[in-house]
């Protein structure tokens, strides 16, 4: 029977294609107004039972538009180890959902064709979304896609981006990597992150410098709803306090909130405290990034983002191993966001290698996989630890090989922990929480032990909305920008103008606006440049709306 044509037949009566612009699989799936995204969503019902049955494993499908504000929605496709779909099935995508509903069926049967996928397999397709109030009605359409191809849905309702991608890593490994349930997930990291704990010496109220309450910044979205789950299990252990878990459907998800607000505009969110000195952090709309801050006792701003994060996991992974005595390839993988000063400490200090690739996790997780140990993370907070096999059974044997002392060994166990608090799928707000929260405890630091470990420079990331953000293209991992002609001999006649400074321009691949990012030797230098930067992208490649200001008060 071909069941395709059932989908044919539905995609005309419940899912017509609505919308006559093309939509592209961008940096982490399809995003867009929720109201233009009805029949995407069903096709990637259809999508993920073809995937599904061609890799003979459960395919994730999460509704979300993460860091967006809440009219948007997205949807991105989930593959079988829980990492984002392989790539040159981001084209298949793109085409699932720009054909005409009348060509559905003959991409249905060229996909089959193509990779022989055997049409019989009953497969799973687990469908996870976050807490916007469009998100129920676009999961139905991908439930309808998928019981079109005699898939089965696995709904798990609300549940944050990263918890999807661990149910389905744990069912395609039969439940070796965990359990596939919101309580699985809990139960596993918070009995690594209390095992960490009770094995320290000292309490667990404090350290040193360091002590168990943070500020936490739910972005009134998924994010708040799922740390209250951290909050009853962890108690005394990590005193969470939660700001901005507004309900569902109030309009203020992301809004002046959440770790992408944070991160751009550098200053504290809506909703937190001014408590001088003590340890926040935001998370953004669907829980996969975090950013952490503190304002002084001059109530001036501290952000400690994703390339600290990265350098504080890098820094605590080395010393391990060498505790450990074990010898294991450990690489950074960053992307051109990343604050210079950052990639020189890790280079020049810890001596650990770096490598920068494009934006998008999926980019820095392909890289990552290269090494036995893999930190991943991008400046705005979205990142993990990946460990291969390999690395893990070396850790075992040296748990288990008496002829190592007992601090080798313990190192070893620790470590082990650590990787089991640790979302090794996808970059976990929560999960990487817990492991910046262990990590502190374990070397009694507070915020400002951790910032004086280098000096970020000053940098400012700024959008520029133009007409058609394809016009702008870029190699070497976004470093330079290729078109429009003429625009990198700009920036760079710019960029010679300031002290150590940098800059580079690139289309967004989840908002329809260019992003510009500068850093340089001083607060004033990297604000100017950013402006100057944007002033010339607005100039060459069709800038539309409001043009970048140079700042009044240089
Ligand atoms: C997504 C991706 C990230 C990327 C971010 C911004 O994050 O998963 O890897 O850094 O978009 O991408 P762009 O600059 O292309 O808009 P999220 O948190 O929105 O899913």
């Amino acid at each position: 029977m071909a069941n395709y044509r059932t989908a044919y037949a539905f995609a005309r009566e419940m899912h017509p294609k609505t919308e006559k612009a093309d939509i592209q699989y961008g940096t982490a799936g399809f995003r867009t107004k929720a109201n233009k995204l009805g029949y995407v969503m069903y096709r990637m019902g259809l999508l993920a039972v073809l995937r599904a049955r061609y890799k003979n494993a459960t395919i994730g499908v999460m509704i979300t538009a993460s860091h967006n504000p809440e009219p948007d929605n997205g949807v991105k496709l989930v593959d079988p180890y829980g990492e984002m779909l392989e790539q040159s099935w981001e084209g298949w995508a793109t085409k699932f959902a720009n054909v005409g509903d009348d060509q559905l069926e003959s991409i249905i049967a060229e996909i089959i064709q193509e990779y022989n996928i055997p049409m019989t397999e009953r497969v799973q397709i687990c469908i996870g979304k976050d807490t916007r109030p469009s998100s129920p009605s676009l999961a139905k359409s991908v439930m309808d896609g998928v019981l079109a191809l005699s898939g089965k849905p696995v709904d798990f309702g609300i549940v944050t981006t990263p918890q999807l991608h661990y149910f389905v890593a744990c069912k395609n490994s039969k439940h070796a990597y965990g359990i596939p349930t919101e309580e699985g997930y809990y139960h596993k990291l918070v009995t690594a992150f209390l095992n960490l704990r009770s094995h320290q010496t000292n309490s667990c109220e404090g350290n040193g410098n360091y002590r168990n309450r943070i500020l936490y910044d739910g972005a009134n979205g998924v994010g708040a709803k799922k740390i209250k789950q951290f909050q009853e299990r962890l108690g005394e252990a990590l005193k969470i306090e939660l700001y901005n878990d507004e309900g569902i459907g109030t309009g203020k998800l992301n809004h002046l909130c959440g770790a992408d607000y944070v991160k751009s505009n550098q200053k504290l969110p809506n909703g937190i405290p001014i408590q001088p000195n003590v340890r926040c952090c935001s998370v953004d709309g669907d829980a996969d990034r975090i950013v952490y801050y503190f304002t002084d006792e001059n109530d001036k701003f501290h952000l400690l983002d994703g390339d600290r994060i990265a350098t504080l996991i890098a820094a605590y992974l080395k010393e391990l191993l060498e505790q450990i005595d074990i010898d294991l390839n450990l690489a950074l993988i960053q992307t051109a966001y990343a604050n210079g000063a950052s990639t020189e400490y890790i280079t020049q200090k810890l001596k650990v290698p770096v490598a920068c690739v494009s934006t998008g996790v999926k980019h820095l997780h392909h890289k990552a996989v290269e090494y036995e140990v893999g930190v991943y993370f991008e400046a705005n907070g979205h990142g993990t630890v990946i460990f291969r096999q390999s690395a893990k059974d070396r850790l075992k044997q040296a748990v288990e090989d008496s002829s190592r002392s007992d601090a080798q060994r313990n190192a070893a166990k620790r470590l082990l922990n650590l990787i089991n608090v640790i979302n090794e799928t996808v970059g976990d707000a929560i999960s990487d929480m817990l492991v910046v929260e262990t990590i502190l405890h374990a070397k009694g630091w507070d915020v400002q032990d951790w910032e004086a470990t280098y000096t970020d420079l000053p940098n400012r990331l700024i959008k520029v909305t133009i007409e058609n953000r394809n016009v702008i293209t870029t190699t070497d991992a976004e470093r330079i920008c290729l078109t429009p002609p003429g625009l990198q001999d700009e920036i760079n006649a710019l960029v010679s103008k300031y002290n150590k400074a940098r800059s580079f321009v690139r289309p967004s691949g989840t908002e329809d606006i260019v992003r510009v990012y500068a850093e340089a030797a001083t607060r004033e230098e990297a604000d100017m440049l950013a402006a100057e930067v944007g002033q010339k992208v607005y100039e060459m490649a069709g800038g539309i709306g409001d043009r970048p200001e140079i700042p009044n008060n240089l």
